[in-house]
């Protein structure tokens, strides 16, 4: 397995990122710290000087094991389970974009908070009938690219659809495309799951990323989530990938979170 930290080029509402803004800058202070790979928090890949970003990964090594795009959700209202046609097809275009992007790392492309959320009085099999249509353009045009996407459940305050892995897996069979894996984020898991370890066995192949933050989402080791046995059973289920966390930057902004999180991984013999 693989250390990952999130970074986002933008001052982002996003609140679980302990690096924002200066991009080149602070993929630089990842790679210093010894991480292995930066996830790439982006609202637009147009808004990058692209060249830049891939310059400053292979100078410092890096690897991006995917690229975050929930901001064009957040702040811009694009989804995939929107009734308005018009913004699912602009979230469609978005994600396109954001596929061209991550294939200049080999990178996989998230399918987080861009699911959206399933409005009052929408039926909710219709609602998921236009995600599926989505995420199978999304899939045909990866495959172009030779690019994986991987669907994040999240807990049901962020979202009112596909909550836990199994729900995960059971809509990524409905889209029924090869290159969509699993996203598992120990944060939504702690709050959905019956057993965040026994769903991880039952999701093994499926996983394609998984993030790591604490029950309070703080960095692993600082709330009540045992990350000994989710690496257990990460490595049991042979999973190679990246974990990536996705945590507060607690205690202070000054990217102690950043250094917390490699000694905790460190910890944790992920290797
Ligand atoms: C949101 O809570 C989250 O976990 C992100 O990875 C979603 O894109
Ligand atoms: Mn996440």
């Amino acid at each position: 397995m693989k250390k990952s930290i999130v970074v986002s080029n933008a001052s982002t509402i996003f609140s679980a990122l302990d690096f924002k803004i200066n991009l080149e800058e602070n993929i630089e202070k990842i790679a210093s710290l010894g991480f292995d790979g930066a996830e790439l928090h982006v609202g637009n890949p147009k808004d990058l000087n692209v060249e830049n970003v891939v310059k400053a990964i292979k100078e410092n090594n890096l690897e991006v094991p995917t690229i975050g795009t929930g901001q064009a959700y957040t702040e811009e209202g694009l989804s995939f389970s929107d009734s308005n046609e018009i913004v699912r097809k602009k979230a469609v275009e978005r994600i396109k974009d954001q596929i061209i992007f991550a294939s200049r790392f080999n990178s996989q492309v998230t399918i987080g908070s861009i699911m959206g959320k399933i409005e009052e009085g929408v039926n909710k099999t219709e609602a998921e009938e236009w995600a599926i249509d989505c995420l199978r353009k999304c899939t045909e045009f990866a495959k172009e690219y030779n690019v994986r996407l991987t669907l994040e459940p999240l807990n049901r305050y962020e979202r009112n659809f596909i909550n836990t892995l199994n729900e995960g897996i059971e809509f990524i069979k409905r889209v029924g495309a090869s290159n969509l894996g699993l996203l598992a984020d120990t944060f939504h898991m702690n709050i959905e799951e019956i057993s965040i370890c026994d769903s991880i066995i039952q999701a093994k192949d499926y996983i394609t990323h998984v993030h790591f933050a604490d029950s309070n989402r703080w960095t692993p080791g600082y709330g009540h989530l045992d990350f000994a046995k989710i690496v257990q059973t990460l490595k049991k289920i042979g999973y190679q990938g990246h974990v990536s966390a996705e945590a507060l930057p607690l205690p202070d902004s000054d990217n102690n979170c950043a250094r917390l999180t490699i000694e905790a991984l460190n910890k944790l013999n992920i290797s």
